[in-house]
């Protein structure tokens, strides 16, 4: 029986920005063994319709038995791990084919929310006593990122033990370094922290009883 796999997805740069810190840290990872299991990464393109049709071609590539999407979150000071992906697509920006939907519902006879399968409390706790800034996320947006976690979750509706979440990385320093005050963390950093995350996930079971809330 070959090893359990884990899908680790990454996007392309889009924003008018060069790199995107989440496929660099999928792609540091690709191959990597954590906790008996596989990481095999696929990077999908940051646009709408076309990151889903990626999205099925891996999962029905690498049959994963966890998997974690990452997307850049800049701006954001820390890792952000996601709790609910939306059934929604607004973009503020065009996606990387010039496609700017406004309030399109991704799937008609979807729910309108997923939460993540993935331990999220125990993941930012990990991340925290490591030493790093980590945080629960109550929305991953409406963007690219949220329409990949979005249809993650419908996909895997039905498959008892197939266990998926997302997760939203700030810049590198050299995307931050032209916007003095702005936060970001090393890719060393970024790696290592996905790499626990991972791990956590595939050790945890029963997510911790703490406090991921907010006020607003
Ligand atoms: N971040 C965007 C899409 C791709 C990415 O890395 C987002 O947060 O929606």
């Amino acid at each position: 029986m070959r090893a359990p796999t884990i899908l680790l997805t990454g996007f392309e740069p889009f924003g008018g920005e060069a790199i995107n810190p989440s496929w660099l840290v999928a792609q540091a990872l690709d191959g990597e063994r954590i906790a008996g299991c596989t990481v095999h990464a696929r990077q999908l393109p940051c646009v709408f319709g076309a990151a889903r049709v990626a999205l099925d071609a891996a999962l029905a590539d690498v049959r994963p038995a966890l998997v974690l999407a990452l997307g850049q979150a800049g701006g954001r000071d820390g890792f952000t791990v996601e709790r609910v992906a939306l059934n929604v697509d607004d973009g503020r920006i065009p996606d990387n084919a010039g496609q700017q939907p406004i309030d399109r519902v991704i799937e008609a006879a979807g729910p309108v929310a997923y939460f993540a399968t993935l331990p999220i409390k125990a993941m930012v706790a990990a991340l925290q006593q490591a030493g790093w800034p980590a945080a629960v996320s109550q929305t991953a947006g409406t963007y690219v990122c949220n329409h990949v976690f979005y249809s993650l979750m419908h996909r895997l509706r039905r498959r008892r033990g197939w266990r998926a979440g997302f997760m939203h990385l700030p810049w590198l320093p050299e995307q931050a370094a032209a916007r003095v005050g702005q936060p970001s963390l090393p890719l060393a950093v970024q790696t290592a922290g996905v790499h626990l995350a991972l791990h956590t996930a595939l050790a945890t079971t029963t997510d911790l009883r703490a406090s991921g809330g907010a006020e607003s």
